[in-house]
């Protein structure tokens, strides 16, 4: 992952600003800049204890992290709530990120013994994988049971960043599904169990940490959706995104917006163009950069623009 506080070639000045001369969103409030984001509301805090107090339920914890994000997606408080309780990490949309990249994120969790599993809930990939890999994670357990002759479901709690895919991932194993699904963070607000084949998930609210340390761990959460958009300055992330995108995977950025091979060295210049090129303009020729901005980061989290994984596996790892 490309760590540290890089700054983008984003020009800010040439934002425009409010009658008070601060930089602003179209609705004229003040934009907060990306090094502050932080959304941490009330609701998880109570999810953080829920979850501590559920462990006991259960005989394993089910870690979902985004495929496309596989270090900034992980809670880096879990080891501590989890403990020794056995873990499984699951690698949700892997439609959305580069098939390579995730094979080397499976390896490089296996070579450091954590059992990991790659997914997608869109197309039910990988979901075959599932339960032999939970019974494999419990089998002391397992063995356990039976030789006292108890044959009981394994219980397992899900656990994971909003909007991950954690009820999804329930709904994929309990046919005809029945946990509430949606496209943005925070639609799960209380914990909730589902009987599958064989298990009993407890479902919980997406839940993030009081503080991004790193700046890009903040970025990537915000560009795959995991941090609610109302807190964040759309237009400046768009412009992070763009960053990203126009230094490695710059191919698809210029296919997709059918730009010119050279394109603009000052991101916000860039988002102007893309404006341009999808014609989102206002009265009097001007571009509407918010919208772009969005269509930008729906279209990237749709998958519109390729397979695009953000974060590699450490080096160390030996290659397939
Ligand atoms: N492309 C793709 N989209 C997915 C996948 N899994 C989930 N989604 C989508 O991601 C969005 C969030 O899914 P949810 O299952 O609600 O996520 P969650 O982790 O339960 O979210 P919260 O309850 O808000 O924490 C929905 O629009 C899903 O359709 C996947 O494997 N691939
Ligand atoms: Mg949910």
């Amino acid at each position: 992952m490309a760590t540290g506080n890089k700054k983008t070639k984003y020009s800010p000045a040439r934002r425009p600003k409010n009658e008070k001369g601060v930089r602003s969103h179209e609705n004229g409030a003040p934009v907060e800049r990306a090094e502050s984001i932080q959304w941490f509301p009330g609701h998880m805090a109570r999810t953080r204890r829920k979850i501590q107090e559920s462990l006991s339920l259960v005989d394993a914890v089910i870690e979902i992290v985004d495929a496309r994000i596989p270090i900034s997606s992980r809670n880096p408080e879990l080891d501590s709530w989890v403990g020794r309780k056995p873990r499984l990490v699951i690698l949700n949309k892997a439609d959305l990120a580069d098939e390579a990249a995730t094979k080397r994120w499976v390896a490089w969790y296996e070579s450091r013994g954590v059992a990991a599993l790659a997914v997608d809930c869109k197309s039910g990939r990988g979901f075959n994988g599932f339960m032999p890999a939970l019974r494999r994670l419990l089998q002391a357990e397992i063995t356990k049971w039976e030789s006292k002759g108890m044959n009981r479901a394994l219980r397992a709690m899900i656990v994971g960043i909003p909007n991950v895919g954690k009820s999804s991932f329930i709904n994929r194993l309990n046919k005809g599904g029945k946990a509430k699904v949606e496209d943005r963070p925070g639609v799960t607000r209380h914990n909730q169990w589902f009987t599958v084949e064989g298990a009993q998930l407890l479902d919980t609210p997406g839940v993030l940490w009081p503080k991004f340390d790193d700046h890009t761990v903040a970025l990537h959460l915000a560009f795959t959706g995991a941090i609610k958009d109302q807190v964040l300055d759309i237009e400046e992330m768009a412009c992070e995104l763009l960053d990203v995108l126009s230094s490695e995977y710059r191919p698809m950025l210029i296919e997709r917006y059918k730009l010119p091979d050279e394109i603009p060295e000052d991101m916000w210049e860039l988002l102007q163009l893309v404006a341009r090129k999808r014609g989102m303009l206002v009265s009097g020729g001007e571009v509407n950069t918010e919208r772009a901005a969005i269509m930008l980061l729906d279209e990237y989290r749709g998958g519109k623009l390729g397979r695009i994984t953000l974060e590699s596996a450490p080096r160390t790892v030996t290659q397939e």
